[in-house]
């Protein structure tokens, strides 16, 4: 059955970061090396530590796993995950387009800078192919609410901000 998201919490908050260079129409990606989706290209970003806000936890996850510094960030969404398993997750996405630092291989993660045309959405969890592209490239502002059964997308729901 999908989810009751009226009656729904979280058992835990995470966010994702998309650094995009609008000069050369690029995102920065990583492939994963582990957590959660270990293998996949996903942005960086990762679980809140106690305190923290999301976008401090976006900034200091992309530091710890690409040695970069996001300056402003601003957040374009947010993800509501419930796996079959039991956990419940929320994401808050940014996006950033400015940096400091060269991205570099740590053990979480191997940078890629990806083209805005060729968004490799076959190596990435399955709600990117809903949100990820319209985001990038449009800057639209969204709330994606999905079912998982581990890495299998049961149900999918996409709400977008008219801009005013
Ligand atoms: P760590 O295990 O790295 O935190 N994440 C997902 N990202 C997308 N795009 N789709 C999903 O579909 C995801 N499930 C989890 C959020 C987990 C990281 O993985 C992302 C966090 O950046 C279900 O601490």
């Amino acid at each position: 059955m999908p989810t009751d998201w009226n009656h729904w919490q979280p058992s835990l908050r995470a966010t994702l970061l998309f650094i995009i260079d609008e000069a050369h129409q690029k995102v920065l990606l990583i492939r994963k090396k582990r957590g959660l989706g270990a293998g996949k290209i996903n942005g960086p970003g990762g679980k809140l530590d106690p305190g923290e806000s999301s976008e401090e936890c976006a900034v200091r996850e992309t530091q710890e796993e690409l040695h970069v510094t996001a300056q402003n960030p601003v957040k374009h969404g947010e993800l509501w995950f419930q796996f079959t398993d039991g956990l419940g997750m929320i994401v808050d996405v940014f996006l950033a387009t400015q940096w400091e630092g060269t991205p570099t291989e740590t053990p979480e993660a191997i940078p890629l800078w990806t083209s805005l045309d060729a968004i490799p959405l076959r190596e990435m969890w399955a709600d990117d192919s809903v949100w990820l592209e319209r985001t990038l490239k449009q800057r639209h502002h969204f709330t994606g609410k999905f079912d998982f059964d581990n890495d299998t997308m049961l149900s999918m729901q996409i709400e977008w901000e008219e801009k005013a």
